[in-house]
């Protein structure tokens, strides 16, 4: 395999090979960290994992993991994700797949966050990808036309809702020049369950996938992206 998967799985792997017998564990979702998790059902370790989604908890569950409630675990040890951007500072987006409340729940759960990605999401600055909102369905209307008023190009609904239920939109701002910024205003808003954006203080580890199976570790730039800096 070369190319593409290839990047992700090395990502993936390198990923798995953070966890320890007798650690807990909280599996991201999406293609990359599939691969860890199909590591980690190779391996024989004793560990306790928390699940980001239904698709990752099935996954992990077919392959023999042993998978709890968040709150049976109550902390964990470490979590590995996935993105859809990376930014110098090691500021995300996140939840191109819609699991971006319940992944935030536990990457915040774990004593270190993870993060595994092929080389096309680590970007100069977010925002290219969108702004993934997981929404009450309450009054969406109402919430759009906030982030229309906050600045938002476009806010476009998914057909696929969350895990738990609730809407999921896609918010446009353009290039965001104040992750942080933006990330306050956003949870400010009434009716927003959740935003995609996760800040790199959130971040311990960035590992980067190449197509031809090399993984590379990134370390945080804080002289970047931070609001002073631009
Ligand atoms: C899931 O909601 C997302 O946050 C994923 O972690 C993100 O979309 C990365 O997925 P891939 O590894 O499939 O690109």
């Amino acid at each position: 395999v070369s190319g593409p998967d290839a990047a992700k799985e090395a990502a993936g792997r390198a990923g798995a090979a953070c966890i320890a017998t007798g650690m807990r564990v909280g599996l991201g979702t999406g293609s990359t960290v599939r691969h860890t998790i199909l590591a980690l059902g190779q391996r024989d370790l004793d560990i306790e994992c928390v699940a980001t989604s239904e698709s990752t908890r099935e996954l992990a569950e077919s392959l023999g993991l042993r998978v709890v409630a968040p709150d049976t675990a109550g902390a964990l040890d470490v979590a590995v994700d996935g993105a859809d951007e990376v930014d110098p500072a090691f500021n995300l987006v996140k939840g191109g797949g819609g699991a971006h409340t319940r992944e935030k729940v536990v990457a915040r759960m774990a004593e270190r966050f993870v993060v595994v990605v092929d080389g096309s999401k680590v970007v100069e600055r977010l925002g290219d990808f969108g702004v993934p909102l997981e929404v009450l369905d309450f009054a969406p209307g109402v919430v759009r036309a906030w982030l229309e008023a906050l600045g938002a190009e476009s806010v476009d609904p998914r057909e696929q809702r969350s895990d738990s239920g609730n809407l999921l939109l896609d918010a446009r701002f353009g290039p965001i020049l104040d992750p942080a910024g933006l990330a306050t205003t956003l949870s400010a808003v009434p009716g927003i369950v959740e935003h995609g954006l996760f800040p790199g203080e959130m971040v311990d580890r960035v590992i980067v996938g190449a197509p031809d199976g090399s993984v590379r570790d990134l370390s945080r730039d804080p002289t970047r992206n931070t609001p002073n800096s631009m």
